[in-house]
């Protein structure tokens, strides 16, 4: 059975979750990272050589990387769903995934660490600013080529979708300012009425801040 190591509320483990939900695969997660620990355990290390979560064990495939197991998991369980069958539509998957990983994930995470995981006391107001603007300026985009199609790789979800829309729970939660970005927040709020989604991306994060603050 497939086999996934990372705790539920790492945002990269919940891409994976995300697809696996969506796929319908049997599988087992067993927590990992974060206050379960256990990620320089040799056995660990022998699955993930960089020592981070999401890893995966699918029989004699081990993969790490979230963007590299999700498009895993979409070619060997989603043919034709997850994995667009024509490589134009693998193409348009391909570049939002990159996309994600180099600009809007980049971007927000230093948000997130900035605002979410340094405590209180020790925020850096013109910082938060900045990231703040940055990330509206990101999410302007996406909203402007996003228009009225269902997703962003055009149609029904494919692994391309996966990790942007994984941000999307988090961005449109904390306290920040944001620009209006009609065409996402109606995909949000689409996806927030999809099971898979909200079960395994709209994982409560407050655990975060409050383990870092004390
Ligand atoms: N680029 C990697 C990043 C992996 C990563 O940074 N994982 C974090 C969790 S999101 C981690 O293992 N942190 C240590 C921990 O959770 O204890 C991926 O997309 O899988």
């Amino acid at each position: 059975m497939l086999r996934i190591w990372g705790r539920a509320s790492s945002i990269n483990v919940q891409k994976v979750m995300w697809a696996v939900a969506a796929l319908g695969i049997k599988h087992k997660r067993i927590d990992l990272g974060g206050k379960f620990g256990g990620l320089d355990a040799p056995e660990q290390l022998a699955r993930n050589p960089h020592g981070l979560i999401p890893v995966i064990d699918d029989g004699e495939t081990v993969v790490w990387e979230s963007h590299a197991i999700v498009r895993y998991l979409a070619a060997q369980y989603g043919n034709g769903t997850l994995w667009p069958s024509d490589p134009a539509g693998r193409a348009a998957a391909d570049m939002w995934m990159e996309w994600a990983q180099t600009v809007l994930q980049r971007d927000f995470i230093q948000l997130f660490w900035a605002l979410y995981r340094t405590p209180v006391e020790q925020h850096d107001h013109a910082l938060l600013a900045e990231l703040t603007a940055k990330c509206g300026e990101d999410f302007k985009s996406l909203d402007r080529l996003l228009g009225d199609q269902a997703t962003i790789t055009g149609g029904t979800l494919t692994y391309g979708d996966i990790p942007i829309a994984t941000q999307f729970f988090r961005y449109f939660t904390l306290e920040i300012e944001r620009p209006s970005v009609p065409n996402v927040e109606s995909w949000y709020d689409r996806l927030s009425k999809d099971t898979t989604y909200a079960e395994h991306v709209m994982v409560d994060y407050q655990a975060l801040r409050a383990r870092l603050a004390h």
